[in-house]
């Protein structure tokens, strides 16, 4: 029966305190798709240190995203969760890729053009080549969708664009995939600067939430969350900072726009900017008591990547091995 299962790839990289603009455009996405789908859902190390990472808190970083997938809601015993790292065959597989892949196209992604602004002169190779290794993750494993922010289009595109190619150079191989985008949350912006997307590597704390931010500092950080002088909550871009904190309030609490429009007509920001606060610490409260007593337990996070591993390392070696076969590699 799990034969028939559709299949989706997502990953998240361990570089640094996931946001909610993580949780909201990703993680919570995946919770309700697990039952419906065969999921592998990995920690994408490799791409992590496509910018320089300290060893020891990639270390860190690496377990606790993994806890974080679990104390989302990610089952360990339905799902295939494992460390990107682990399973050779993506480094392998970006290899090849990489020789169906044009420098052109690498080269139009935003996210590049962003980071390496951002890194200035001392841009890695890998940084460039950071889409391919995204489509091998998501072409070994047959993935059929793949629930992303909505940043993540472009190199979804790419992806579709290299397993086409690839088919039409050979035979069908990959499956194209095709992008899972939520219809809110998917990009959630910049508390401070609401016309940038949010980031667990961005400049200005005050700008983020994290998942594990203390109810307290999440309080007063949508406190301090950039409005506008227009004083009404009304869901539209010219007040970027209002509809932001709307489209948080309606993803936690399937509150319509209109219905937030009016709640708080007349009333100013401060009764609406709370009851925001308080929607995400009901949500992540939770979630922190319990990735704190499963980041305590390194032998059951252990167990579970161990086992996602193994299962990692099967599926995606036999389309290694399809993939080679079909380049015209001498089989061992
Ligand atoms: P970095 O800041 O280190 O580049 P990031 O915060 O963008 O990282 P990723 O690990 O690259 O996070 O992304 C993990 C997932 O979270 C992706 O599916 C991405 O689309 C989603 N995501 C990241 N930021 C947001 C956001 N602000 N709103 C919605 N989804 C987001
Ligand atoms: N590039 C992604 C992380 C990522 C990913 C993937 C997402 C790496 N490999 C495969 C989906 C499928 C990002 O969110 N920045």
């Amino acid at each position: 029966m799990d034969e028939k299962k559709k299949v989706i790839f997502s990953g998240i990289q361990p570089s640094g305190e996931l946001t909610l603009g993580n949780y909201l455009g990703a993680l919570k996405n995946w919770v309700k798709l697990q039952e419906e789908y065969d999921c592998y859902f990995c920690i994408v190390d490799l791409h992590a240190i496509t910018v320089r990472q300290e060893p020891k808190v990639l270390r860190q970083k690496t377990l606790e995203v993994m806890a974080l997938y679990i104390a989302a809601g990610i089952e360990p015993e339905k799902n295939t969760i494992f460390i990107q790292s682990h399973v050779s065959a993506h480094s392998e597989a970006a290899w090849l890729l990489n020789c169906y892949t044009y420098m052109g196209e690498l080269g139009r992604m935003t996210q590049f053009k962003e980071k390496s602004k951002k890194y200035g002169d001392n841009i890695g190779a890998g940084l460039f080549d950071y889409p391919v290794l995204m489509a091998s993750d998501i072409l070994l494993y047959g993935a059929d969708l793949v629930p992303v922010g909505s940043d993540q289009k472009q190199h979804l595109e790419i992806t579709r664009d290299i397993a086409e190619r690839f088919n039409n150079a050979y035979s069908p191989t990959f499956t194209v995939p095709e992008p899972y985008i939520a219809e809110s949350g998917a990009r959630v912006m910049d508390l401070q600067e609401p016309t940038k997307k949010m980031s667990k590597s961005g400049d200005n704390p005050n700008g983020n939430i994290l998942i594990l931010d203390p109810p307290e500092v999440i309080r007063k950080k949508i406190n301090r969350a950039v409005t506008d002088s227009v004083g009404i909550v009304r869901f539209t871009d010219e007040q970027p900072g209002v509809k932001n904190l709307m489209t948080i309030l309606r993803v936690l609490t399937g509150l319509s726009y209109e219905d937030m429009e009016k709640k708080y007509e007349g009333k100013g920001y401060a009764q609406f900017k709370k009851d925001v606060a308080e929607a995400i610490v009901e949500e992540l409260l939770p979630i922190q008591d319990k990735v704190k007593i499963i980041l305590a337990d390194k032998k059951y996070l252990e167990e579970i990547y161990k086992k996602g591993a193994e299962k990692a390392t099967y599926v995606s070696n036999k389309m290694l091995r399809k993939m080679q076969k079909k380049i015209g590699f001498i089989p061992v």
